[in-house]
């Protein structure tokens, strides 16, 4: 249900960017389960321009109970440019949640100004879609921006609006990015490495997908997949899930 979205990504990547394909851990770029009612299948691409230094995406397929587009984009630590992050989420049916946002990595007023605030007319077009929903994983205040698309919606909603809403936000965040001046200060480049990092470790800690994880692949697989792939600058708790 999700893969025009990932064509969409896909062919505007490499039309846009000069792409390299980047190695996903051993075992990690695929797997299949047949635990469900339903087979799963998890697969996962990865890939680096000189703009970004990590482009990833996963589809899970699992029929009718799962189907999930999730993705991130990383911009090269010369850039303090916000993560282009996209979560489409539909289990059974009946719920189906979409979250695409301009992730930001700092929080100051000139920050705010220089990245979030352009985003807002891009928002106010799609008024249906951002609904203010409360958050019970993350904190809205980090790591998203107000203008973030967040929606409870449905299957004919998912296409009608969500899809160009997605390739809007995904065109203009080509746009943020090429209008972005990359640092060539050191300590600035760290400020960004590290926040960058940061994120890794929020997400990681809070991702709500582990348990989906676990159950499809098992415990095992889950944490590898999470700190090894998805979030592979964050470091491991010494207490696991
Ligand atoms: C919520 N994301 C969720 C949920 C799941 C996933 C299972 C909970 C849905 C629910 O029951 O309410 C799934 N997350 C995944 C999957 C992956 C993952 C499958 O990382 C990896 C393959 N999440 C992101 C990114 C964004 C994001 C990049 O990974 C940014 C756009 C947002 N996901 C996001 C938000 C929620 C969510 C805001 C709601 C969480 C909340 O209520 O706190």
């Amino acid at each position: 249900m999700y893969k025009p979205f990932q064509q969409y990504l896909e062919k505007s990547l490499f039309d846009n960017f000069d792409l390299h394909s980047e190695p996903i851990p051993q075992g990690l770029d695929r797997n299949v389960s047949e635990r469900g009612k339903n087979p799963a299948t998890i697969q996962s691409w990865c890939y680096r321009s000189p703009e970004f230094r990590k482009i990833r995406y996963t589809y899970i397929d699992a029929g009718v109970a799962a189907q999930v587009f999730n993705g991130v984009i990383y911009p090269d630590h010369r850039y303090d440019a916000p993560l282009l992050g996209i979560d489409l989420l539909s289990f059974g049916k009946k719920k189906i949640l979409v979250v695409i946002d301009f992730q930001p990595l700092f929080r100051d007023e000139a920050y705010t100004a220089k990245y979030v605030e352009p985003m807002r007319e891009m928002y106010e077009r799609y008024g249906d879609l951002a609904q203010n929903l409360g958050m019970k994983f993350y904190d809205a205040n980090q790591y998203f921006s107000k203008y973030l698309l967040f929606a409870k919606t449905d299957i004919e909603t998912v296409e009608s609006r969500v899809l160009p809403a997605f390739k809007d936000y995904v065109e203009s965040y080509w746009t943020m990015i090429r209008g972005t001046e990359p640092s060539t200060d050191a300590s600035e480049i760290q400020r960004i490495v590290q926040a960058q990092k940061d994120y890794d470790q929020y997400s990681a800690e809070r991702d709500p997908a582990h348990g989906l994880f676990t159950s499809y692949f098992g415990n095992e697989w889950a944490d590898r997949f999470l700190y090894e792939f998805l979030f592979e600058d964050a470091v491991p708790l010494a207490v696991s899930h």
